[in-house]
């Protein structure tokens, strides 16, 4: 959960599989091929570089998880699935996937108690701070929304998200978050390896001032 990153080719100015590879090679420690947007790819070329991702994702041991779009995460047998708060019911997506990864996102209290209780691996929490890569995104938060999840009990991982950088990781995992999950700071980065390093660096290194 430490470094999450999540893109689909809307996201990118070079092949996704590049930018997936370096990626990887800068230490993120999951993916989420999110295919959104406008300009998305639909149909037979979703579904090809759904695979290829997936590929290069299995070639290195990092879990591949699909948002929305469950059938597709199981014509593919994907490591697991994301679904927001108007993508159905996680209850229902639970009972498709069995025992692959289900992650829930929310926004306040009550939607995360009803992510736990429908059997979420972990949830996504934000927009923390202001994002361009989300069209419908809600009003940033600020990290204060993770220390109230964990306040009122919360214990299932906390994926932070939403305008996150190597410089703002520290307050979001001060706040209880297990890791973060970022689009743009690694996809739009020069190096998205430089990025992804830097983010686990700063995600290490918050961990044990947290520990303190
Ligand atoms: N959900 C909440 S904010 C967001 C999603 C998918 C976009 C995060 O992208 P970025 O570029 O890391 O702000
Ligand atoms: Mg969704």
């Amino acid at each position: 959960m430490e470094v999450y990153f999540i893109m689909g080719s809307v996201n990118c100015a070079k092949p996704p599989a590049e930018i997936l590879a370096e990626a990887i090679a800068g230490g993120i420690t999951l993916f989420q091929f999110r295919e959104k947007g406008s300009g998305a790819l639909v149909g037979e070329q979703k579904y090809e570089l759904a695979k290829q991702l997936q590929h290069i994702c299995q070639e290195h041991g990092i879990p591949f998880i699909v948002n929305d779009d469950v059938e597709l995460a199981l014509a593919l047998d994907a490591d697991g699935v994301h679904i927001g708060q108007e993508d159905g019911d996680a209850r229902i997506v639970r009972e498709k996937i069995g025992d692959k990864i289900l992650g829930v996102s929310a926004h306040n209290l009550q939607e995360a108690l009803a992510a736990v209780a429908a059997g979420a691996d972990y949830i996504g929490v934000g927009p923390i701070y202001p994002t361009k890569s989300k069209e419908d995104a809600k009003k940033a938060q600020g990290p204060g929304i993770i220390r109230l999840l964990r306040r009122h009990g919360i214990a299932i991982p906390l994926v932070a998200i939403g305008g996150i950088t190597a410089g703002n990781v520290g307050e979001v995992i001060a706040a209880g978050a297990d890791g973060v999950s970022v689009i743009s700071a690694i996809a739009s980065a020069p190096s998205p390896a430089v990025a992804a390093r830097q983010l686990a660096q700063a995600v290490h290194l918050s961990k044990k001032g947290a520990q303190k």
